[in-house]
């Protein structure tokens, strides 16, 4: 199962709205005869991968899969079904599919045909995987990952006339692996007037990966000399007040007006368009408007070793992210070096809700 986590985790940020799912199969005699994940676009999915290159050795054998096998006929046939039809004896899933179209019907496709299933194996860390899938299928909200890149006073600028960057190429990259695990990337009409930023993954052979662009600008401001306006063939979608977003129109990314744009309405509008995981890379201001309705579950935190020469209070104390704060509202799940960065995940804590309190005034 954890090496179906690790193939599952190679679709994230490519298969749409589809789970980014693995599968590993095990012929009778204990050896791996097949493994797949889920391919871009969502289809094939991964137990069909797998099955195709197991053939007749799975016979007998044992599949490890880290989501409820699909009993619909979607675009393509169900894996249940393909599953029955390879004669496995047993199916270890890691967690049931919230798709109403499956949720259950998969597993009892499975035993009516007198395979034994198992649930549960390694249920969290498939859960990790695939939060955005469950979160927008079960709540209607993608899973958000708010990147931060901050100086070691907690800058995320640099005075007038320096360059923009804080943290060094090898964080830089690994922001760009970021950009490539997720769907859609969010951004603010700051970030766009001063960082003038592409939004791309601009990592060798990854740019078809590249996640939707979408500027939150009230007044609909996207300038057509802008890098993104720019970007050839690329779809945008900028998010706007009505009323307002002349110049979103004037060049052809989709305008989509909003009463009130909150960070909640976006969600809400991205999920509906089947976005599962979206990156959200833009200033302090926005940034806090998503912490304070309780809108970030992850943050991606790269601290550089070095000061900025900016006074006043700090953009991370500002958002309410000093590291008091920070450790008593989020859990941290990974922490790594990168060449003179320090790198840290962290997961907002479930019960705490204090950004939404916060939100109410
Ligand atoms: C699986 N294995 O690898 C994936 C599954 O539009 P379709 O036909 O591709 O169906 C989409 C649904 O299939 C999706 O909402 C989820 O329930 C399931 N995804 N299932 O057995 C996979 N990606
Ligand atoms: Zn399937």
């Amino acid at each position: 199962m954890e090496q179906a986590l690790r193939l599952g985790l190679r679709g994230q940020g490519k298969t749409d709205s589809n789970p980014a799912v693995g599968c590993v199969v095990v012929g009778a005699d204990g050896a791996v005869v097949g493994a797949g994940w889920t391919q871009s676009g969502g289809r094939p999915h991964a137990e069909t991968e797998a099955l195709d290159e197991a053939g007749s050795a799975a016979r007998g054998g044992t599949a490890y899969v880290t989501l409820e096998p699909c009993s619909h006929t979607g675009k393509t046939a169900p894996c249940a079904d393909a599953l029955v039809k390879a004669e496995l004896k047993s199916v270890f899933f890691a967690l049931l599919d919230p798709d109403p179209r499956v949720a259950g019907r998969g597993a009892e496709k499975l035993r009516q045909a007198g395979i034994e299933v198992h649930e549960g194996l390694m249920r969290d860390e498939a859960c990790r995987v695939n939060a955005g899938f469950l979160s927008r299928v079960s709540g209607g909200l993608p899973h958000v990952t708010l990147k931060l890149a901050v100086s070691k006073n907690g800058f995320m600028r640099t005075p007038e006339g320096e360059p923009p960057w804080i943290t060094g190429a090898l964080s830089r990259n690994i922001g760009h692996m970021l950009r490539a695990t997720h769907d859609a990337i969010v951004t603010g009409r700051g970030t766009l007037e001063t960082d003038d930023p592409s939004l791309d993954c601009r990592l060798p052979g990854l740019a078809a990966s590249s996640p939707l662009p979408v500027v939150m600008s009230r007044s609909g401001y996207f300038p057509v000399a802008s890098k993104l306006a720019q970007r050839a063939a690329t779809h945008t979608v900028v998010l706007a007040c009505e009323g307002e977003g002349a110049d979103a129109d004037a060049h052809e990314a989709e305008l989509c007006t909003f009463d009130n744009l909150s960070p909640q309405a976006v969600l809400e509008n991205l999920a509906a368009r089947g976005i599962n995981r979206v990156l959200l890379e833009c200033g302090p201001q926005l940034a806090a408007a998503f912490l304070e309705e309780a809108c970030v579950d992850d943050i991606a935190l790269f601290e550089a070793p070095h000061e900025v020469a900016m006074s006043g209070e700090s953009d991370i104390s500002r958002m309410g992210l000093a590291s008091a704060e920070l450790n008593r509202y989020f859990d941290c799940l990974d922490r790594k070096v990168f060449d003179t960065d320090r790198f840290s995940l962290w997961r907002r804590k479930a019960e705490k809700q204090r950004w939404a309190e916060m939100g109410e005034g």
